[in-house]
């Protein structure tokens, strides 16, 4: 009988981390792919290894490759995934379909937080996740990663959720899924590129080591499931609101007018987004994303703590 680890690639440092209950913090790779453009998106990826590294975690970028599912990418492999035309954004949905027909795919939140558990990773650093789409009461398009947060016992470190998405909907939604949904310093769920969203979160949180005792707490209990650990992005990043809230108006209705559906709302309208406000996302982007792989560097570090004191 086969099983899973003969679909997956774990590279040395990550294994030898696993070994010994080192703290490991793993990183998405459509945000590479999908989410940013060249060159911004590998410069990003290498600094975010470089960060985490930095504050004591060995650093895994997940992806697939070729049909191999790559728990810590190599520099080529990150460059590949970083400018060709031909990887596919991939979630839960499609995992069997890349990994069956041998292609390539930069992950989603989703889909990492699968490949995390598979290797025993708890935390996972990205920037914004997926979540309940605008008028999803009539597309019905909520995203992936909302559900697998009810499923993957992985530690989510994010800025919040975008306004491109309902992010009533979506906190109502994990709420209903039992998912915790921790405000890292703050009382108020961040709205990625700024740090309020004016919905509040059930629980604040002011430093990684408690952070670390509630995802303990939560699996211990054999709550199954994702912690969403929401970080407000550091103020002097912070995009000025009106330009946001007006390129987000823009994008939405170009999307609709463009039958935009399915996989490609997400890219779509982040490309828009940054197309309209000519830089300024992407830079706020760059920046949360490295605030947020420092914090998860944290969390690893106190959570691998918990672990060998068992
Ligand atoms: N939101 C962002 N940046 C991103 C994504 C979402 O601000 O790069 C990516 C993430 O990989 C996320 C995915 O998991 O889009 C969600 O896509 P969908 O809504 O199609 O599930
Ligand atoms: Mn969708």
């Amino acid at each position: 009988m086969n099983n899973f680890t003969d679909y997956i690639d774990i590279n040395e440092e990550v294994l030898d981390g696993l070994r010994y209950y080192k703290p490991i913090v793993a990183l998405e790779s459509t945000i590479i792919s999908h989410g940013m453009p060249y060159p911004e998106n590998i410069e990003t990826a290498i600094s975010l290894e470089k960060i985490v590294s930095e504050n004591g975690a060995i650093p895994a970028t997940i992806g697939i490759l070729k049909g191999r599912i790559k728990i810590g990418l190599t520099r080529e492999e990150m460059i590949f995934l970083a400018s060709s035309k031909d990887v596919i954004k991939t979630s839960r949905r499609d995992i069997p379909y890349l990994v069956g027909m041998g292609l390539s795919g930069g992950t989603t939140v989703a889909a990492t937080m699968i490949f995390s558990q598979f290797a025993g990773i708890h935390v996972f650093a990205t920037g914004g996740m997926g979540g309940v789409h605008r008028g999803a009461d009539k597309s019905f398009d909520i995203s992936a990663d909302v559900t697998e947060f009810s499923i993957s016992n992985v530690a989510v470190v994010c800025a919040g959720v975008k306004a491109i998405l309902d992010i009533g909907l979506t906190l109502e939604e994990l709420e209903t899924l039992g998912v915790p949904v921790i405000g890292y310093g703050t009382d108020d769920f961040p709205a990625f590129y700024t740090r309020k969203s004016g919905f509040k979160v059930s629980m604040r949180v002011d430093n990684p080591a408690d952070c670390a005792k509630i995802m303990k707490a939560k699996w211990d209990l054999k709550l199954d499931g994702g912690v969403i650990i929401a970080n407000p992005i550091p103020e002097q990043y912070e995009a000025q609101r009106d330009h946001i809230d007006k390129a987000i108006t823009l994008a939405l209705y170009e999307a609709d007018k463009n039958g935009i559906r399915g996989k490609e709302v997400t890219p779509y309208l982040l490309d828009k987004v940054k197309e309209i406000t000519a830089g300024e996302s992407l830079a706020a982007n760059m920046a949360l994303v490295k605030n947020n792989a420092l914090l998860a560097a944290k969390i690893a570090v106190e959570y691998s703590k918990l672990e060998n004191k068992e």
